[in-house]
């Protein structure tokens, strides 16, 4: 059997849809909704977006070691789509796990683990990128956030580029089990913040400021504050417009 896209007109959350159907899917399966009316983000957070706008997809992933390397692999997928429309599109990863263009969020993924038995039976991964929304639309959001409409004039349609973003992550992932640093190495560098100076808001609300040092084994994002590497698991950075670096350097990922 092998991993199969499936779509449906409306949903709550692909996350969810995911998780009702994981026992049942196929390793790699995927999962769109042209219509996503209860989206999650991380932290209980919501995620907006207007019917038939953006794209909403999640994948099951049954075997990887580390939850994070989910994520990485469908970002990198996302990034190579969007580079394969876009190319001049000056989009990077922040990480967690959102893409950027300049100060605006273009997209964010949000992984969960699927616990049976007590231990890890695999990862979903939920992208949503913002495809057609207008900047009237993307200005409701309590955030600064764009869409590709916003930044190319161009219209997306759903299925293709959701046919697209599941064909490149089936490569991704078997390149992944061929060789998992090789993408995870990929994904380190296509973090275009690495190297900067950057603010950091734990989910307690204090706020560190340090050098985005690199990101460990784990996934957790290390900052070097005061001559000392700090680790950090989950959080939210801030991104200072006025250290922007060029971001020229997010090419496909390979
Ligand atoms: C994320 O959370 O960025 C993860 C978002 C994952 C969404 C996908 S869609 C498919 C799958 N199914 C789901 O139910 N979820 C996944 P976080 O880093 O916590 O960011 C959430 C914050 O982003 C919100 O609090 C808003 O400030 C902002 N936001 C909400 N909707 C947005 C949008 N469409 N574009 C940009 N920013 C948005």
């Amino acid at each position: 059997m092998t991993a199969k896209l499936i779509t449906v007109e409306s949903t709550d959350s692909t996350n969810t849809a995911v998780k009702q159907l994981f026992d049942t899917l196929e390793d790699g399966s995927c999962f769109c909704a042209l219509e996503q009316r209860a989206g999650r983000g991380r932290l209980g957070r919501k995620w907006v977006t207007p019917p038939g706008t953006a794209l909403c997809f999640s994948a099951a992933f049954k075997n990887v070691s580390e939850a994070y390397h989910a994520g990485a692999i469908v970002a990198l997928a996302a990034l190579d789509v969007l580079k394969n429309h876009l190319p001049d599109l000056p989009v990077f990863f922040k990480w967690p796990n959102d893409l950027y263009v300049r100060q605006n969020k273009l997209s964010g993924i949000l992984s969960e683990g699927v616990i049976s038995h007590g231990k890890l039976a695999g990862v979903i991964s939920g992208i949503g990128i913002n495809l057609n929304q207008s900047k009237e639309e993307l200005a409701q959001l309590d955030n600064p956030a764009t869409s590709l409409f916003a930044e190319s004039g161009c219209r997306f349609e759903i299925p293709p580029l959701s046919r697209e973003l599941f064909a490149r992550i089936q490569e991704l992932y078997a390149e992944y089990h061929h060789s998992p640093q090789t993408i995870i190495s990929r994904w380190q560098q296509a973090n275009a913040l690495i190297g900067h100076t950057l603010e950091i808001i734990r989910p307690d609300g204090t706020r560190m400021t340090g050098i985005f040092s690199g990101i460990a084994q784990d996934g957790a994002m290390l900052l070097k504050i005061n001559g000392f590497e700090e680790r950090f698991d989950c959080g939210d950075v801030k991104i200072d417009p006025a250290s922007l670096p060029d971001f020229h350097n997010s090419g496909r990922s390979e």
